[in-house]
């Protein structure tokens, strides 16, 4: 029997919620030693803001886990989220793992799949989608990379701070994925299956072209995670049980 593959997203670790990296650590070592693949749809961490935060313990220490996993012949993927969009080789060389862009179109034994975190999806938030083509420009990156991280930090802790403020201001609705973004998205791809994360709002959206599968995010050592076998998906608590 073909083993399953799994994907998580938006577990934002980080040292504040122990819970959650104690939960992530219990992940690794469980359901996901028992897949082929497991694909990490961004938002790992709370933050990167680029590769010397591998300096970090906490951070080291994640990315040591996710490499034994490696070590244990687990092919390992990861789409960077709207908190982690800035990793590099260096990350990706560490924890053993793959970059994939946002989009990617994966072919699960034989079953094409389209994976994305799903921020690029919320066209109705025009702010962020502003924001984002800021923070995505390569020259800004670049700018942002060559400053020193105490600085890039404090920076991030303001963006926090401004970005919680103007999403009390927001409608709920507004920062859920567009349904004709959606629908573009997958009929330029021509997948009948969408996995992303990002909304907080897991479900599965039964659509006339196929189906779009929301990732549950996690928090203080609640979570879930989407797992594929058999050319079924189904979704699940971390114990496992039916989500
Ligand atoms: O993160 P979350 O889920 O709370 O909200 C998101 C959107 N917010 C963000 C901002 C991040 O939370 C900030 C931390 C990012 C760390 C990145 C590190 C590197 C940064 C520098 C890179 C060069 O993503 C939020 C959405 C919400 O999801 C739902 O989809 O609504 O969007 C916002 O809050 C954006 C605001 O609407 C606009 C923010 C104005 C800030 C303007 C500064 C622009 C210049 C920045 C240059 C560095
Ligand atoms: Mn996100």
């Amino acid at each position: 029997m073909p083993s399953p593959i799994l994907f998580i997203s938006d577990l934002h670790l980080s040292p504040e919620d122990p819970a959650t990296t104690a939960a992530f650590h219990a992940f690794l070592q469980g359901p996901a030693m028992h897949a082929s693949a497991l694909y990490i749809l961004g938002d790992l961490f709370e933050f990167w803001i680029g590769d010397d935060s591998l300096d970090e313990v906490f951070n080291a220490e994640i990315v040591a886990a996710i490499a034994q996993l490696a070590k244990q012949g687990v092919n390992i993927f990861f789409v960077a989220g709207n908190r982690d969009f800035l990793p590099g080789q260096r990350f990706a060389s560490a924890a053993g793992l793959t970059l994939l862009a946002d989009p990617s179109l994966i072919d699960l034994n034989g079953q094409a799949v389209l994976i994305s975190h799903g921020d690029a999806l919320c066209t109705d938030d025009l702010a962020y989608q502003r924001f984002r083509r800021i923070v995505r420009h390569p020259v800004v990156q670049t700018l942002f990379l060559a400053l020193p991280r105490r600085w890039r930090q404090g920076q991030v802790e303001k963006l926090r701070q401004r970005s919680k403020a103007s999403n009390q201001m927001k409608r709920s609705e507004v920062m859920d994925v567009n349904a004709q973004a959606v629908e573009q998205l997958m009929a330029q791809h021509h997948v009948q299956t969408l996995i992303h994360g990002h909304t907080h709002r897991p479900a599965m959206h039964i659509l006339p072209q196929g189906q779009r599968w929301v990732i549950p995010d996690w928090y203080q050592g609640q979570g879930g995670y989407l797992k594929l076998k058999n050319n079924n998906i189904s979704m699940h608590q971390l114990d496992g049980s039916p989500f």
